[in-house]
């Protein structure tokens, strides 16, 4: 490192002093904790970020975010050049960035990794990081420090896109570095115009939910005001979008898919006026969705139609179009393609869902929590469907198979146009341009979910039905250290602190069908506490007595 670089991170780190008595580190989605201590934080991100695009030659993205979590937090993270999230063996680099203490330290640690990875900072060769925000009040100082932290990289330069939803950060990040138009008009211009190709390829005669009027609650987050946009260049879909934060409601609270999918009730604004509609809620930065059905006046429970059956209905849909297109093709022979469709889930997954598609045939992998393991074991399929249960995921295409799926198409179109078979290849093709490849996207996935049950004819109950799912309740308690916990087998088995599991198995074995899992979130500063059995009262009393045990290892002794 030369020495004019050098004295330009002395100077810019020392305006950036780290939080004391806190150890960061970068969790299931990034950064996350209160926004009045991640000034610091998000500044050694900037210089991250700047470092990856060096290293990657290409475009790399940092978005300000705490997506589900209450308003006064705030996080960082960082998109790779796919789009997807940052590379994890540079999670622990970015650990140990955001916990330096002394600039001089601080200098010394990237002097370091930049010999370590190869990374020339000379300016020679310019790089862009592209820079956006949720809603958040407090994103705004957030994003001067990230483009402090870039700027005190020479040649790394910081594109402002301002605020945007997660997902369109991400998939912008992805088009540039496929060569491609990457704005936000250019993001609306290729959701509406897969979704609208979709549509007229439904079956005729099966627009039974057509004019149904679909309500989004926005979370009082970005994606209310982003589906407004989106509304507008939509034809023969009506949306009403409420919370969409312009009414003066406060982001996440008591509105959006985490509040929703978790309490099971209605968020704010939604009521006994809703009875009979297809509804769904976005979370506060739209990279999650879940849809649900508000079924009597009298009540405000809800019944949840979550990332499970999303999942299920993307599986049923991609299955169908895939046995229409090989239809009397032997996939073996020289036009054929054997499409290897696989589906990810996590313990989180209703044991139901599973179940079901295990009958439809389809192969189910698990993975632990977070976005960024599902999406990698998706990536190894042709088709890989990703689904969180709390609403978060999408469908990958492999390269290797679009490029056959694009040559079969205009094959078809030559020798078979507006066949049954043709028809099938166009759909699977704009199902891969509607539906977000670099991450979990809210909005590209309700546009999908609305054009299947437009082809398929259904109402959002008969989508509901399609299994049942087990009862289930989701706890969160406060512990010492909730690194004390250590998980193995995709989080269904703690291994440490010891016995503790021996524990959790004798509570569960006390109900039918029980499952029972904890694992320590990487959002908030909790455990998480999941269980499932064959009625809500038994559900709710593993998920309460295994809170207690918890509490009795690791927390404060208060229960
Ligand atoms: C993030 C991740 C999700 C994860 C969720 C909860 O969602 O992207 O994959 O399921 O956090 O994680 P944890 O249980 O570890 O707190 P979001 O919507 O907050 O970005």
């Amino acid at each position: 490192m030369n020495e004019d670089q050098r004295s330009l991170f002395l100077s810019s780190s020392s305006h950036f002093p780290p939080p004391q008595g806190v150890k960061l580190s970068y969790g299931t989605s990034g950064f996350r904790a209160d926004a009045s201590i991640l000034k610091s934080t998000v500044y050694r991100v900037g210089i991250l970020a700047a470092l990856r695009a060096l290293k990657t030659q290409s475009v790399i993205g940092l978005m300000i975010t705490a997506s589900h979590n209450k308003v006064s937090d705030n996080g960082v993270k960082v998109a790779d050049p796919s789009g997807g999230m940052l590379s994890q063996d540079w999670e622990p680099f970015a650990d140990t960035l955001a916990n330096a203490h002394d600039p001089q330290h601080l200098v010394e640690l990237i002097a370091e990794f930049v010999q370590k990875e190869n990374i020339t900072l000379d300016g020679t060769k310019p790089v862009e990081i592209l820079l956006a925000r949720d809603t958040r009040p407090s994103g705004e100082f957030l994003l001067e420090a990230a483009k402090q932290g870039i700027g005190s990289i020479i040649g790394a330069v910081a594109l402002d896109m301002g605020i945007l939803t997660t997902p369109q950060l991400h998939w912008m990040v992805r088009a540039r570095n496929g060569g491609m138009k990457a704005s936000e008009t250019d993001y609306f211009k290729q959701l509406s115009s897969s979704f609208r190709c979709l549509v007229d390829l439904s079956p005729s005669g099966t627009h039974a939910n057509v004019d149904d009027k679909l309500v989004v609650d926005g979370a009082n987050g970005v994606g209310g005001e982003k589906l407004e946009i989106l509304k507008t260049m939509l034809n023969g879909l009506a949306i009403e979008v409420r919370n969409s934060g312009k009414e003066g409601g406060v982001l996440n609270e008591g509105v959006g898919a985490d509040y929703v999918q978790k309490e099971k009730v209605v968020p704010f604004s939604f009521g006994s006026q809703d009875v009979g509609l297809r509804c769904a809620s976005l979370d506060g930065d739209a990279d999650r969705l879940v849809y649900f059905i508000v079924p009597s006046t009298s009540s405000n429970k809800i019944e949840l139609v979550d990332g499970d059956k999303i999942l299920s209905l993307f599986a049923i849909f991609i299955t169908e179009q895939l046995s229409i297109l090989n239809k009397e093709i032997d996939v073996k022979a020289k036009n054929g393609y054997q499409c290897q469709l696989g589906i990810v889930q996590t313990a989180y997954a209703n044991g139901a869902s599973t179940d079901y598609l295990k009958q439809l045939g389809l192969e189910v992998t698990f993975t632990p929590t977070g976005v960024k393991y599902l999406h990698e074991k998706a990536a190894e399929y042709d088709i890989g469907i990703y689904f969180e249960a709390n609403g978060h995921g999408t469908i990958l295409f492999s390269e290797q198979f679009l490029c056959w799926l694009k040559a079969r198409t205009t094959e078809l179109s030559d020798v078979a146009k507006g066949s049954e078979q043709h028809k099938a290849a166009l759909r699977l093709l704009a199902v891969s341009e509607l539906i977000n490849q670099a991450v979990g996207d809210a909005l590209s996935g309700v546009l999908l979910v609305e054009a299947i049950l437009k082809h398929m004819g259904w109402s959002i109950e008969r989508w509901n039905e399609i299994y049942e799912d087990l009862p289930s309740r989701q706890l969160k308690v406060k512990v010492v250290d909730r690194s004390a916990v250590v998980t193995a087998n995709a989080e269904t088995v703690v291994v440490t602190p010891p016995s503790i599991q021996e524990a959790i198995n004798a509570e569960t074995a006390k109900h039918p069908r029980g499952r029972c899992f904890i694992r320590p979130s990487g959002t908030e500063d909790v455990i998480r506490v999941y269980a499932e059995a064959s009625s809500q009262d038994a559900a709710d009393n593993l998920a309460q007595s295994v809170a207690k045990l918890v509490d009795q290892f690791l927390g404060f002794g208060s229960s």
